[in-house]
C-alpha cells in the first residue's frame, strides 16, 4: 500500500514470512513511491487518494477495535523512532508481567523477524510483519495478525509500530491507547520536531534514563515540549535497561487493563 503521508510503498507486506494481499489499497497501479510529485497527478488529486487511503485504514481501524472490545483484549500501539528501545522495554515488560495477565505481540519492521524472535524467546507469542517499503503498521495488517494470534479473553495486545515518528501517527489500527516511547539519546526537542506523534500519545515513557548522567538532555524542557504539544499527556521516565522507574509503567497497565475490562466481561459469564 501507497502511505498517504509520506508517499512510501508499493512494496511486499509479509506477515510471519507469508506474502500479504493489500486488497486492492493501492488506489492507481504505478502511482508508486513519492506519489507527492507524481507525473500526470494533480494536487487535488493526490489529496483524493490520501483520504481514500485514510478512510479505508479507517475503517479496518473500527473492525478492529470492535473485534477487540468484544474479546476484552487491550491493543496498545507502540509508536517510537527507530532504536529507542520498543522491543527491550517490551521483553522487560513481558518477563515481569507474564504470571499477571496474558500477553501477545505483534512486531512492525520493514525487514527481518529479529523482534519477534526476541518475544518469543521469553514465552510470549508475537507474529512480525514485515512491511518491505512501507514505513508504518496500517489496521488492515494488524487485523489479519490479530485472526494468525488470537489473544485470549483479557489479553494485553502490544503492537510495535515500524520505528517512525511521522507516518504511524495517521494510522489508527484500532488500538486502545498510543504509547510513545522517546529516548533521552534522540534530544528534547523531539516533540516540537514531530508534534503530530506526540500530539497523538496518550502515554510517553521516557527511556534510557540509565544513560542521563553522559548527556546534556534536559528533562524539565523536554516535558515542557511534551505538555505544548498535548498537555493532558501522561509521561513516565524508565530505564528498559536497569528497570528504573518500571513499576510505575506496570501499574499504568495493570490499571488500564483493568479499568477496560469492567463491564467487558465474555457473555458467557453475564447472568
Ligand atoms: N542504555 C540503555 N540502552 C537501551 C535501553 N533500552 C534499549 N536500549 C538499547 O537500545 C538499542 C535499541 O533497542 P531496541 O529495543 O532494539 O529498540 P527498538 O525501538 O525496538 O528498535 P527498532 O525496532 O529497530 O525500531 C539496543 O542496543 C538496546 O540494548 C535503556 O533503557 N538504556
Ligand atoms: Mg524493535
Amino acid at each position: 500500500m501507497m502511505c498517504g503521508v509520506c508517499g512510501c510503498g508499493d512494496g511486499e507486506t509479509r506477515i510471519d514470512g507469508h506474502v500479504h494481499d493489500h486488497d486492492g489499497d493501492s488506489p492507481a497501479a504505478g502511482d508508486g513511491p513519492a506519489h507527492a510529485h507524481a507525473p500526470g497527478l494533480t494536487p487535488a488529486r493526490m489529496v483524493q487518494i490520501e483520504q481514500d487511503i485514510l478512510a479505508k485504514n479507517d475503517r479496518y481501524a473500527r473492525a478492529n477495535r470492535a473485534w477487540f472490545a468484544e474479546h476484552g483484549v487491550m491493543a496498545l500501539n507502540l509508536v517510537s523512532s527507530p532504536g529507542s528501545g520498543k522491543t527491550s522495554l517490551l521483553v522487560r515488560t513481558l518477563t515481569a508481567l507474564r504470571e499477571a495477565f496474558p500477553m501477545a505481540v505483534i512486531e512492525g519492521d520493514q525487514a527481518t523477524d529479529q523482534d519477534a524472535a526476541r518475544i518469543r524467546s521469553v514465552g510470549v507469542p508475537a507474529v512480525q510483519i514485515n512491511t518491505g517499503k512501507g514505513c508504518h503498521l496500517d489496521a488492515h495488517m494488524v487485523g489479519h495478525a490479530v485472526e494468525r494470534l488470537s489473544p485470549e479473553f483479557g489479553a494485553v495486545l502490544f503492537i510495535e509500530n515500524v520505528g517512525n515518528l511521522v507516518c504511524p501517527a495517521a494510522f489508527d489500527l484500532g488500538e486502545a491507547a498510543k504509547v510513545a516511547i522517546l529516548s533521552v539519546t534522540e534530544g528534547e526537542d523531539k516533540p516540537l520536531k514531530y508534534p503530530d506523534m506526540f500530539h497523538a500519545a496518550d502515554l510517553v515513557l521516557i527511556n534510557k534514563v540509565d544513560l542521563l548522567p553522559h548527556l546534556d538532555f534536559d528533562l524539565s524542557r523536554c516535558l515542557a515540549y511534551l505538555r505544548r504539544v498535548n498537555p493532558g499527556v501522561q509521561v513516565l521516565t524508565v530505564s528498559a535497561r536497569t528497570g528504573e522507574g518500571m513499576e510505575r509503567w506496570y501499574r499504568w497497565l495493570r490499571l488500564t487493563r483493568e479499568s477496560r475490562l469492567i463491564g467487558a466481561e465474555p457473555r458467557s459469564l453475564m447472568v
